[in-house]
């Protein structure tokens, strides 16, 4: 049972947030990073501006020497993390299984089908449509059976393409991978191998697995088994946080609703600082209570705005509190929580519709 992973990658990233907010940089060669004059380099380049050699990584300097006529303007780095998480939710529609290796790349593991909709192609094809439609950018897709291959099929049909390649495929397109392109595969490497006479993946594979070891040491046991196109690598989904909370286990049960109400107080101002620090706000505030017979309670309030600040923390913290009418029943844990940051888009399991898809 093969796995489907598509690769998604955002053609020329922040250079093309650039044209699409300024209409007047559009058609032209664009160059986002330090200013020519200093000693800065470039973030990137708009495909324009990549006719004449401009890459990213190269001095600023080089840049405008290689292309004269160049708009150069500075990143804008809330705007490229605002759209990449518009990206991401496009991708939620499709899967829950998101690996993001950057703000415009991702990995997707979309071997389950959850909205039934047939192949991995037309799910890349799916997600790159949305993309252009509602946040008017592109992106490119690579869809294979690993991540390995799915990442370089990516690069294949770039700017706005889309490639596959299916698992009768793999073999050969590995042979003929030249060596530079494999995973972590630096300069050292690359041109240690080149001195082997390794120059593309038919040549590694005409080693053992022991050979490629003692040359390579641990990474060889990777090329052995990449270039027969097996990369078992999973789909690591970033750990998103879905909600943050105080609590406390008391020495000696609390009776008096003064005190708890103080202990109260100060987890807000806790979870504040807490939420603050991460630059998060949430609508859903929970209240977690446990008596000392264990049996624990919970209480919530959404909020019709997004909050974060101690002060109606406190608040809605207290009269969620106030509202339990404790009565002086004896209180071993107190806890405070918020949640609910951003909408979701991910199907709850009732509207997903189950099943794997058919062979792409
Ligand atoms: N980036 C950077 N410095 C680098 C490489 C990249 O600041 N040395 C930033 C700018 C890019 C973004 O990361 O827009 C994404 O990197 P990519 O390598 O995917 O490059 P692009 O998306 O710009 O171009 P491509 O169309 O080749 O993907
Ligand atoms: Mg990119």
């Amino acid at each position: 049972m093969h796995r489907k992973i598509i690769h998604i990658d955002m053609d020329a990233f922040y250079a093309s947030v650039e044209q699409r907010d300024f209409p007047e940089y559009r058609g032209k060669p664009l160059i986002v990073g330090g200013p020519p004059e200093g000693r800065g380099v470039v973030a990137t380049a708009s495909y324009e501006a990549r006719r004449f050699g401009v890459r990213s990584a190269m001095p600023s300097r080089k840049a405008r020497e290689l292309c004269p006529h160049a708009l150069f303007v500075a990143p804008r780095f809330e705007v490229y993390k605002q759209v990449s998480h518009r990206i991401r939710e496009i991708f939620r529609r499709y899967t829950p299984l998101i690996e993001p290796l950057s703000l415009d790349e991702a990995y997707l593991d979309v071997t389950e089908d959850t909205q039934g909709i047939g192949s991995a192609i037309e799910i890349a094809g799916l997600i790159r449509k949305a993309i252009r439609e509602e946040l008017q950018l592109t992106a490119s897709a690579g869809i294979s059976v690993n991540k390995f291959v799915a990442k370089i099929a990516s690069d294949m049909n770039k700017p706005d393409g889309m490639t596959f390649i299916g698992p009768s495929r793999i073999e050969s397109f590995m042979e003929q991978l030249p060596v530079e392109k494999f995973f972590g595969v630096g300069r050292v490497t690359a041109s240690k191998m080149r001195q082997m006479g390794l120059y593309t993946g038919m040549d590694v594979k005409k080693l053992s697995e022991t050979d490629l070891v003692r040359h390579f040491g641990k990474a060889g046991q990777f090329f052995y088994k990449i270039v027969r196109g097996i990369d078992e690598r999973v789909v690591k989904p970033s750990r998103e946080i879905k909600s943050i909370s105080v609590e406390d286990t008391f020495r000696h049960d609390v009776e008096e609703s003064g005190a708890l109400l103080d202990e109260l107080l100060q987890q807000a101002e806790r979870l504040s600082e807490r939420l603050e620090k991460r630059q998060l706000k949430g609508k859903t505030l929970t209240l977690k209570i446990k008596f000392s017979d264990f049996k624990q309670i919970t209480r919530s309030r959404t909020l019709p705005q997004a909050v974060a600040d101690p002060e109606t923390v406190k608040r809605v913290g207290a009269e969620l509190l106030e509202g339990l009418q404790l009565g002086g029943r004896p209180v071993r844990l107190l806890g405070l929580g918020i949640s609910n940051f951003h909408r979701h888009v991910i199907p709850s399991p009732s509207e997903a519709l189950p099943g794997q898809l058919r062979l792409f």
